[in-house]
């Protein structure tokens, strides 16, 4: 297993690179060896609280079936538990050292280096590449344009219901709308009636749609928003976590001797209505036991809502029959702290913030290639408490550090 952080971001490259490995006797009109597609998913703040990670207690049927077809990364790390730095990071194969992004503020192009991003490569070389959510960060680090015309072939789609996500949309118990931290919602009650990662998938699966038949290879990027707080997510997942369940976490001490600068004090929690109405101490807190599990609970449910959207997509890559023929790269900008260390947030450098899941599908080399209309991702209902955990990590890791594409289907 990789034992430093930045190789999960190196293995990255390397495989989406890889794809293209046939592009160019593709480009010369051989079927035979017509380049994959490559659908790329990115979700926001997500630690690896999965099923095919070992979690007991989170319900992530669709990734952890994602997982079982797939070479599964246990030790990657993001570059910074930063959104902006850690995206550009990996979007441009190259460190925050060389992109000098370390926060929102600048745009690597005008201020670091002109870098091709990995959807340009692809774009470079015949593909049609398309964003879709969150995937650059927002603002003036991707040029306010999620770094479009360069790196995209038509115009990134962002949801219009994230507009709503920071204001006051949660119920409280008082009946009034709040903008808090924990905010399960009945989706029918909010604006628009949906929520930007619904939407999200929804513009995803058109875009598959219409992209089945085209001629060109395709690269599209998914980024979902949440587990990112506020924790805005349908309520009827918290029913997935009663809050009984819910433990806390196992070393939840600010560490004796921390040095402050080692120790960010979740600011982004305080400002939420809910939380700034605890009257939390700073920087360290602590928070109150119940609202600690509340928070657990709610990060799991946001997680499971998340992977009930990755379900609608790879069930929809099925559908398609494009599950044959498209690359599935999953992973996450950081991670989170869930009360370790005494923190709440992303922004330090304790491993619960920088380890991420990681994982490729390949079809034909990480799994058997369907066959006769053979499902591979079907849709799993995370509430149906039957459904079978899936086996993972059995793909071998070592063959594919020399030669990712030539790892015997018999192992997957
Ligand atoms: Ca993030």
């Amino acid at each position: 297993m990789l034992s430093s952080p930045g190789r999960g971001l190196f293995r990255l490259c390397l495989v989406l690179a890889s794809a293209c490995a046939a592009l160019q006797s593709a480009e010369q009109g051989n079927s035979v060896t017509d380049p994959l597609n490559v659908l790329f998913i990115v979700v926001d703040d997500l630690r690896p609280t999965l099923g095919c990670y070992g979690d007991k207690l989170v319900r992530s049927p669709n990734i952890d079936q994602l997982a079982s077809h797939s070479l599964l990364f246990q030790n990657a790390f993001a570059q910074q538990a930063v959104c902006a730095p850690s995206r550009v990071s990996f979007l441009t194969g190259r460190r925050p050292d060389t992109t000098r992004l370390y926060d929102f503020n600048s745009y690597w192009r005008v201020h670091a280096g002109n870098f091709s991003t990995i959807p340009q490569y692809f774009k470079e070389k015949g593909y049609v590449t398309m964003s879709v959510g969150k995937v650059f960060h927002p603002g003036i680090s991707s040029n306010h344009s999620d770094d479009a015309p360069y790196s995209w072939s038509i115009p990134p789609y962002h949801p219009s219901s994230e507009k709503y996500e920071n204001i006051k949309t949660c119920r409280g118990p008082d009946g009034e709308l709040h903008a808090n931290l924990l905010c399960p919602v009945d989706v029918r009650d909010v604006p628009e009636g949906t929520l930007p990662d619904k939407q999200s998938t929804e513009q995803a699966i058109q875009l598959l749609e219409k992209m089945k038949t085209a001629a060109r290879p395709f690269f599209l990027a998914v980024g979902y928003h949440k587990p990112h707080i506020p924790f805005r997510y349908p309520k009827e997942f918290q029913k997935l976590y009663p809050l009984e369940n819910i433990t806390l976490a196992p070393n939840p001490w600010v560490p004796a001797g921390l040095p402050p600068v080692a120790y960010n004090p979740w600011m982004d929690l305080r400002q939420r209505e809910d939380v700034a109405a605890l009257n939390i101490s700073v920087p360290y807190g602590p928070i109150p036991v119940d609202f600690q599990r509340k928070i657990r609970q709610s990060y799991f449910a946001s997680v499971s809502y998340v992977d009930t959207q990755v379900g609608r997509l790879l069930s929809a890559l099925d559908d398609l029959q494009l599950a044959g023929r498209t690359i599935v790269a999953f992973t996450s900008d950081h991670g989170w702290s869930l009360g370790e260390h005494g923190e709440w947030a992303k922004y330090s450098n304790f491993d619960v913030t920088t380890r991420v899941p990681l994982m490729f599908y390949v079809p034909g080399t990480t799994a058997l290639l369907p066959q006769g209309g053979e499902k591979f991702f079907p849709y799993i209902d995370p509430f149906d408490s039957t459904s079978e955990l899936m086996q993972t990590g059995t793909t071998k890791l070592f063959p594919t550090v020399l030669a990712p594409f030539y790892i015997s289907s018999s192992s997957a």
